[in-house]
């Protein structure tokens, strides 16, 4: 056993750069190449990786101190080997480039890191040479097309496994076109904006690292560019300036390449971060507490936000306050149970109608003393047949009269567009032991009520017995949901989306109702008309409440 020093290795140009995180700990094991400290300018972070297996026992670098090449990072016990200090592999560029860059002080004939005029006069911007960085991810684009950009600003952020860096532009000008997208995987020489602007001498950058420089066009000319940085490039491809490590530019989240690869495996949005680290860092902790919380609905992403139901296309969002979480037990016995499929299904569909819909409720009372004395002479002559004609049957088709006589109930929103339907299709809300279902009778308006009557019963026992299609609870134009059968007086049913409005129907009771002389005992059917008032107003919908009482009151009235 022995004990190394295992050091900064030649970061380039850089006199200092800053330890944002310890990967390691007094006590671990690291195997060789493995990561142990990641250290970070303003514009590029890298992790140092270790040049020996071994277990780390003293670490000589804490958060926030300054290193630079040779700087010693730890002591690390290894097997076999003499007391030395080791330099850190290098994480990007080779030996043979290094040593290429260290005794080629001349320009290259070809500059890799100068803008140049396209034959349109246009600028093309290119990934500099950056090092033995190859496919490298853009993990970020820091401009878009029509910015106006200064030489020297950062374009993109590209990311391998260990570093992170910025790719700044080597020309100023206006962005015509991004040649890049997140995600791409980039190489030297690939194409990343065109420019329009000037080509000048100041426009070269002035950093030392080739990556941190546009690639000039073939035809550019070397008079025309500045001297180029290429040969003395690659030796380190992560660190583009000298700057000392500040928050990163242009307000970027500020967190090591691990880090960022944490957030990104998890789809966290790093923007929307508060780091808690030096500086305000993001920790990997912070990446975990920000995912909880979405998880647990105490927050929510901007993506979540802007995909929110917000009628008007704008708003902020539902910020609630999370769902309560109580112990029940603390108070008494409980039992759990599983909602069931449709009752999650149908959960899911009541509550993004309930919060995207501006629902309205107008309640009314229909007459249908004669209606009901109709039905029960009919249910009487047709005994035998087998068929009980219900007042439901008689709502859907006084609703189809009063969805022809105000079409825009029978409309479904799209956009900036009514889709305003010629078919009837009507359903109805019916309750089964696994929760609501809602099946449609098709073509209601050419149907008679006895045929209704008997597809309802039909349809109403598949969906008691769980055999409802999917088919036949598609394609309706409106809802009736009838608690005639179990009593109540008004309620304010939820629109079934993409419909527009909904019938709801309570039990009808005898009551007084004053004919101009005297108190007549009557037959009173409770309507409740929800209806949505981004597609209906409030005189439509007294309009229809009406309309639908009359007809009730005198079924003759369908036929006019
Ligand atoms: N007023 C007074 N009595 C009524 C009535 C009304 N508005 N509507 C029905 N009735 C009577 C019927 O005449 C029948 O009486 P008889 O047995 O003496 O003939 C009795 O109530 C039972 O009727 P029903 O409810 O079985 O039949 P229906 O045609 O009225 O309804 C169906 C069928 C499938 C809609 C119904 O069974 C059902 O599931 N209703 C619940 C719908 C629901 O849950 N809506 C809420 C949705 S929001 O959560």
């Amino acid at each position: 056993m022995a004990l190394i020093d295992i050091q900064v290795p030649d970061i380039g140009d850089f006199d200092e750069v800053t330890v944002i995180e310890l990967l390691v700990k007094p006590g671990d094991t690291v195997k060789a190449e493995q990561s142990l400290i990641t250290v970070e300018s303003d514009k590029a972070s890298m992790e140092i990786p270790s040049s020996h297996a071994g277990v780390v026992k003293t670490l000589k670098v804490k958060l926030d101190d300054k290193v630079k090449q040779g700087s010693i990072v730890l002591t690390l016990e290894v097997a076999g080997a003499e007391s030395e200090v080791a330099p850190a592999p290098m994480p990007v560029a080779d030996a043979k480039t290094k040593a290429n860059a260290a005794s080629d002080p001349q320009p290259a004939p070809l500059p890799a890191g100068a803008p140049a005029a396209s034959a349109n006069g246009s600028i093309e911007v290119r990934v500099p040479d950056i090092g033995d960085f190859k496919d490298v991810a853009v993990i970020e684009v820091l401009v878009k097309v029509g910015d106006t950009i200064k030489a020297e600003q950062s374009l993109i952020t590209v990311e391998s496994d260990k570093a992170s860096m910025e790719i700044p532009s080597a020309a100023a000008g206006v962005i015509k076109e991004l040649k890049v997208k997140l995600g791409d995987i980039v190489n030297i020489g690939d194409l990343l904006a065109m420019l329009e602007g000037s080509v000048s001498p100041i426009a070269a950058p002035s950093v030392p690292s080739a990556l941190s420089t546009a690639s000039v066009s073939a035809d550019s000319t070397p008079e025309s560019v500045p001297a180029p940085v290429a040969a003395a490039a690659a030796a380190v491809a992560t660190m583009p300036d000298h700057a000392p490590a500040t928050p990163p530019v242009g307000g970027l989240p500020h967190a090591s390449p691990s880090v960022r690869k944490f957030a990104r495996e998890l789809g966290v949005p790093l923007a929307e971060i508060k780091g808690t680290g030096p500086k305000g860092r993001i920790t990997p902790d912070d990446v975990q507490a920000f995912t909880k919380a979405v998880m647990l609905g105490a927050t929510r992403t901007q993506a979540q936000v802007a995909q929110a139901p917000t009628p008007s296309g704008g708003g902020a969002g539902l910020d609630l306050l999370p769902w309560p979480k109580v112990d029940f037990t603390k108070f008494g016995p409980v039992e759990r149970k599983d909602l069931s499929r449709i009752q999650k299904m149908s959960g899911a569909n009541l509550h993004r109608n309930w919060v995207m819909i501006p629902h309205v409720c107008n309640h009314d009372d229909a007459d249908i003393t004669e209606l009901e004395a109709f039905r029960v002479q009919m249910n009487k002559e047709n005994e035998k047949s087998g068929v009980k004609i219900t007042m439901l049957a008689f709502l859907i088709k006084a609703s189809v009269a009063a969805l022809k006589k105000f079409p825009q109930f029978n409309a479904s929103l799209d956009g900036d567009q009514l889709v305003v339907k010629q078919y009837y299709n009507v359903a109805f809300a019916a309750d089964t032991p696994n929760g609501l279902v809602v099946p449609v009778i098709k073509e209601a308006d050419k149907k008679g009520i006895v045929q209704i009557s008997q597809e309802m019963g039909e349809l109403a026992k598949k969906a008691r017995e769980g055999k409802l299609s999917p088919a036949d609870m598609q394609g309706a134009c409106f809802t009736i949901s009838s608690l005639g059968g179990i009593g109540g007086r008004y309620f304010t049913p939820i629109i079934n989306a993409p419909e527009v409005a909904i019938l709801g129907v309570c039990k009808s009771q005898i009551e007084p109702v004053w004919d101009g002389k005297a108190f007549q005992p009557r037959l009173m059917l409770p309507l409740s008309l929800s209806w949505d008032h981004r597609v209906i107003d409030g005189a439509s919908a007294a309009r229809f409440n009406a309309y639908l009482g009359q007809i009730l009151a005198d079924f003759r009235r369908v036929l006019l």
